[in-house]
């Protein structure tokens, strides 16, 4: 650079500096009328956030002009859930603003991190799908790719959680009390959405057969719209949130009848969708709300999106199906295929056949799951009820689809009874899976195993029927926030040693593998580790008091508590380490420190008492003198996005120790990986493909795979195998001889009953002795420091191929068939 073109930059820097520092004080005396003394974080943050957000709106505005500009295809994601964390460092660094921000935060004397921590997480998600859908928006914008996110504006996002005795409570998570600084209404795109009435069949003027929706109680629909901004590329797309309002109407006529106060009263009933998260991350609970929130998200975008399209193209909706694609984040927005279809029809006066191939060019859907539990399914009653032309819908696409499968296997009645869109039974229900199957051009699983399990047997008939329409897509995670923003320390090393570019592509990460091999650059490696180790430690402290030490391997398990997810397992090992501590068979043993965190559904009661059970074991391990220096075990209350934002950068052994076949992909794994940690896990999920990353001498694996499990189970006998193994006898005899709940006899016994029952699904017992297996190998690694480094760094440079940026250009290019809008 030239001598003048440099002053000329530093010159924009220090207006870029000045502006800010000012617009920040403003803010503070006039947008939120605070007297200048004694500024207060949450004003600060709040004025912050605005200063930031100013910054934002011109690259939102260009995104969005050359979006609607733009005659390439568009493509909406749809998604229950947004598990987007906190916003204000993410726009900071987007933006490249954290030298200025900074610089006018120490006029008050305050750091970045402090005003950060101001901010609530907007907890609009459950777990792991949620949070792919809050790393997806990230990737689209780093990519520039035209997408927008649909989901629903909840006024309470997932509950906090508390522990009281040892169990778990849950608070209301009021997270806009303060009001979201990040968000736009918009109330000129406010739509109408329909519940309940009847349908009526009549016939139009020029004779043809129409259907009519009345007599339905209508919800408005108002749109909240947050901003997405890229990597510092000039894009910000947009997420937009539908919040459930009352009609004008709805008091006025459909309340009449009753009094004033009972008609306000009433709006309530409306706006009782938006009003809170279901937090249950695995199983529909079939609650008539729940279905109101999943058709209230796919009506509302859809109509939106067509409102755009008649705005620009009329009536013609020939290349609606070829310019749009709605990908759908499970079957939870899989009412879009009939909506769809009677938006078109009944709305726009397109004939079946047409309005059924742009459906089918258009829909594309993303399975999560292979839990049984899980697989929605809703009853026809309240089907009909709720939702009367929606069903004539899907009864209308099953009888097309079945005419189409019996002339492919005639006379073959069982195929059309397992294939069928109605679960027949004295009470009838839709399979929402199948209906998001036969309605869509795309079915993808989010990791090999996944798929390919999804191929064989859930979804085996469909299989059949299509196979091109199968694929899949490994999940993975943006290295934006789960490496440059949680780990400053690390990305700095990265940046220093192989350069900035894995930033926007985390295949550059690999240049770091000959690093490995540097004794000096190991031992910075480890400098960073435990500066965020010391982190890790005082958040430990102040929420649970437990002092972790920074010479301990940090073992970590942090995800939604399940059982399939085996916390168990988890716990049966620690309370071996303190049997053999105890013992004092102590010969060889690292110091080791157990974190475990995560929320239970509040209606899960074994997963509760799974969380009693770590709490009540961490008692008395931390509580006696003996395990002082050998062991800890901590459950961290109130696991969540901000929470991981601390704990992945310290961890330095990640647990993934689901039964084989039952985690589809798992994304905590992967940010974990990206830290450095090591992973102890089973052949499952995304896992098979990190160990092949990483390679299996950096991998501990243990337990069996899918097909060990699924022979397991036909002649499974924990009992014999807890007899004839000394050290698994004697964990179970510490957990039913009441070591762990002396005040309290007895209340675990369902656990261990469930770990002895021959038809224990999760196989809790037949994985024990593998995986105490497994720990004493990582044991023996951490003892030697120089190769434990060596792996943790190849573990980085191996996690290229988890960044969600590859998934999404893979969705891209295989699936919607965008490019970039440049
Ligand atoms: C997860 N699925 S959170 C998988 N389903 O378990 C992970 N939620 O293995 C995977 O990595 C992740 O998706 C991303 O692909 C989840 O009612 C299902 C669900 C959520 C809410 C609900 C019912 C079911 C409120």
């Amino acid at each position: 650079m030239t001598a003048t073109l440099d002053s000329r930059f530093s010159d924009t820097c220090q207006k870029i500096l000045d502006v800010l520092e000012r617009e920040v004080e403003r803010h503070l005396a006039y947008t939120l009328g605070h007297d200048a003394t004694a500024v207060e974080g949450p004003y600060l943050y709040r004025a912050l956030a605005i200063a930031v957000r100013d910054r934002l709106v011109t690259e939102w505005r260009e995104t969005r002009a050359r979006m609607a500009a733009s005659e390439q295809k568009k493509v909406y994601y749809l998604s229950l859930e947004f598990l987007i964390g906190r916003s204000l460092s993410n726009a900071v660094a987007n933006l490249d603003l954290e030298e200025s921000v900074r610089k006018s935060l120490h006029q008050f004397g305050v750091e970045l991190e402090e005003i950060a921590e101001e901010e609530q997480d907007a907890g609009l998600g459950n777990g792991g799908l949620g949070r792919l859908a809050a790393c997806f928006l990230d990737s689209c914008a780093n990519l520039q790719l035209p997408v927008v996110g649909y989901g629903l504006r909840y006024e309470y996002g997932m509950f906090h959680q508390r522990i009281e005795n040892g169990r778990q409570v849950e608070n209301p998570d009021h997270w806009l009390r303060d009001g979201n600084p990040w968000e736009f209404e918009r109330t000129e795109s406010a739509r109408r959405v329909h519940f309940y009435g009847h349908t009526e069949h009549y016939r139009s003027e020029d004779g043809i057969a129409k259907v009519r929706w009345s007599g339905c109680h209508d919800v408005l629909a108002m749109p909240f719209d947050l901003p997405i901004p890229g990597y510092r590329n000039g894009t910000v797309n947009t997420l937009r949130l539908w919040k459930a309002l009352a009609t004008d109407e709805f008091d006025l006529d459909e309340f009449n009848a009753g009094s004033y106060t009972e008609a306000v009263a009433a709006k309530n009933m409306a706006e009782q969708i938006t009003m809170v998260l279901y937090p249950n991350d695995s199983s529909e609970n079939g609650k008539e709300l729940r279905l109101k929130q999943q058709y209230f998200l796919v009506s509302a975008s859809l109509q939106d999106v067509l409102a755009e399209w008649v705005k620009t193209h009329g009536e013609d909706f020939s290349e609606f199906g070829s310019s749009n694609c709605f990908q759908l984040n499970d079957t939870h927005p899989a009412c879009a295929v009939p909506e769809l279809m009677r938006l078109l029809i009944d709305e726009h006066d397109v004939e079946w056949e047409q309005a059924w191939s742009i459906v089918r060019k258009c829909m594309a859907y993303t399975n999560h799951t292979l839990l049984p539990e899980a697989l929605e399914r809703w009853s026809v009653r309240l089907f009909s009820n709720l939702l009367p032309r929606l069903l004539e819908i899907i009864y209308e696409i099953n009888a097309r689809f079945l005419a189409e499968v019996a002339e492919q296997f005639p006379g073959d009645a069982e195929v059309l009874r397992r294939v069928s869109l109605i679960e027949d039974g004295e009470h009838p229900h839709v399979r929402m899976a199948y209906l998001a199957i036969v309605g869509s051009f795309s079915v993808n699983g989010v990791a090999g195993l996944h798929t390919k399990l999804l191929k064989e047997g859930l979804f085996k008939d469909f299989h059949t029927l299509w196979p091109d329409k199968f694929n899949n897509k490994t999940n993975g995670v943006t290295q934006r926030r789960w490496l440059a923003h949680c780990n400053p320390k690390l990305r700095d090393l990265l940046i220093e040693s192989i350069g900035p570019e894995w930033q926007t592509d985390l295949s550059h990460i690999s240049k770091l593998a000959p690093f490995a091999a540097d004794a000096g650059f190991r031992d910075r490696w480890r400098v960073v580790k435990q500066h965020n180790k010391q982190r890790l430690i005082q958040t430990v402290k102040r929420e649970t008091g437990v002092e972790f030490s920074d010479s301990a391997l940090f073992d970590v398990q942090v995800k939604r508590i399940h059982e399939y997810k085996r916390q168990l397992l988890n716990v049966l090992h620690a309370i071996h380490l303190y049997d053999r501590i105890q013992r004092g068979e102590t010969a060889g043993m690292i110091s080791r420190c157990i974190l475990i965190g995560g929320k239970a559904a509040p209606g899960y009661h074994v997963a509760k008492l799974i969380v009693k059970l770590v709490n009540d074991v961490s008692q008395v391990i931390n509580n006696d003198p003996a395990a002082h220096d050998l062991l800890k075990v901590v459950f961290l209350p109130n696991y969540r996005v901000s929470a991981m934002e601390v704990i992945c950068p310290a961890a330095e052994l990640s647990e993934q120790i689901s039964t084989a076949g039952k985690e589809a992909s798992g994304t905590g794994n992967m940010k974990f990986m990206m830290n450095g940690a090591l992973t102890i896990g089973t052949l499952d999920g995304a896992n098979i493909e990190i160990r092949e990353h990483a390679g299996d001498e950096n991998f501990f694996l243990f337990g069996l795979d899918a097909a060990g499990v699924a022979t397991t189970r036909t002649n499974y006998r924990p009992n014999e195998i807890i007899a004839a193994d000394p050290e698994i006898e004697r964990i179970m005899q510490m957990l039913e001889g009441g070591v762990f709940s002396r005040s309290e006899p007895g209340i675990f016994s369902m656990l261990t009953t469930g770990l002895r029952n021959p038809h224990d699904p999760w196989l809790t017992i037949a994985d024990l002795r593998s995986f105490i297996d497994a720990q004493k190998r990582a044991n023996d690694a951490y003892r030697d420091p120089d190769h434990w480094n060596t792996m943790s760094i190849l573990n980085t440079a191996s996690s290229g191929w988890f960044a969600s940026d590859r998934t999404i250009g893979q969705y891209a290019e295989e699936i919607w068939n965008v490019k970039p809008l440049s």
